[in-house]
């Protein structure tokens, strides 16, 4: 498929895809969404890759939808759209994603930041929600997964004023793992995609469908889920591998199986 909006490349076992929208500060309309969605499953079904990352430019991430496309549109219209179909489906990537954020990551660009598994930001991220201003709500996730990030009362500020947070402070409040100077943001970004890529997949895949439950489920469902996962790893060559190269003292050789 040729993309229009994204660009897609491969570096080892890295799958990077950098949204490219530059005029629109990579808003995200239907078409780039189809194409981030179908560049996604694309890198999760390539045997040759093991971890993603997600970027976009210096200056933005994702500016939020498309407000052109959807200012005119009624509610019925919206509803037969049915974009968030399409983000259910990067729900259900089973390879991490590691989004590398820059500039803007605002509206559905701030919703599609915290569907990554992990983020790294440069100095110069700012995180927001400012649907408000356009008489508008979050609609994928946003009042749900900032919530549960930084809390009931700096996310009901953020959705109900729009404003914007620092890249240090969605450090200190957990909604990145690493602030770094804009120039390696990516780098970084490929550099963890690396070290994870170089853990067994099986059980790689595992932790993230058993830390993404913890979103989702009670306590005892989540720890049952865990437990099922992880005698479930028994079953693969990659953990008699792993336990017997550390007895002998080795570098384990893994097979994803
Ligand atoms: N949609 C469409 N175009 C945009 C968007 C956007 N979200 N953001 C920026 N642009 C365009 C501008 O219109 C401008 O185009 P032009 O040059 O033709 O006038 C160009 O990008 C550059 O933008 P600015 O000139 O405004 O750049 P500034 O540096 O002055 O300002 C800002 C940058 C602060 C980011 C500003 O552009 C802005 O406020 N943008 C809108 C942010 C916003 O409100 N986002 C939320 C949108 S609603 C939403 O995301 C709902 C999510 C629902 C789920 C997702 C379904 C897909």
């Amino acid at each position: 498929m040729g993309y229009q909006h994204i660009l897609v490349s491969a570096e080892e076992k890295i799958g990077i895809l950098r949204m490219n929208r530059p005029n629109v500060l990579n808003a995200l309309n239907q078409v780039s969404m189809e194409e981030i969605v179908h560049a996604l499953e694309a890198f999760d079904a390539d045997d040759s890759i093991s971890c993603i990352v997600l970027t976009g430019s210096e200056k933005a991430w994702a500016a939020g939808a498309d407000i052109t496309e959807m200012a005119d549109a009624t509610a019925i219209e919206m509803l037969y759209r049915d974009q968030f179909a399409q983000w259910e489906r990067i729900k259900r990537i089973h390879k991490p994603i590691i989004g590398a954020v820059s500039g803007y990551a605002l509206g559905g660009g701030c919703e599609l930041a915290m569907l990554c598994d992990i983020l790294i930001a440069s100095e110069t991220a700012k995180f927001g929600q400012p649907e408000i201003r356009v008489g508008v709500i979050p609609g994928a996730g946003g009042t749900q997964r900032l919530t549960r990030i930084v809390g009931k009362s700096r996310a009901m500020e953020m959705v109900l004023t729009g404003e914007m947070m620092s890249a240090d402070e969605a450090y200190q409040r957990g909604l990145v793992s690493k602030v770094v100077p804009v120039e390696v943001v990516v780098d970084e970004a490929v550099a963890l995609a690396r070290r994870i890529a170089s853990q067994p997949p099986l059980a790689v895949r595992l932790a993230k469908e058993s830390v993404l439950k913890a979103y989702e489920t009670s306590l005892s469902e989540g720890l049952e889920f865990e437990r099922k996962n992880f005698y479930l790893l028994f079953a693969s060559e990659d953990q008699k591998e792993g336990m017997q190269a550390f007895k002998e003292k080795r570098d384990p050789r893994w097979q994803g199986k």
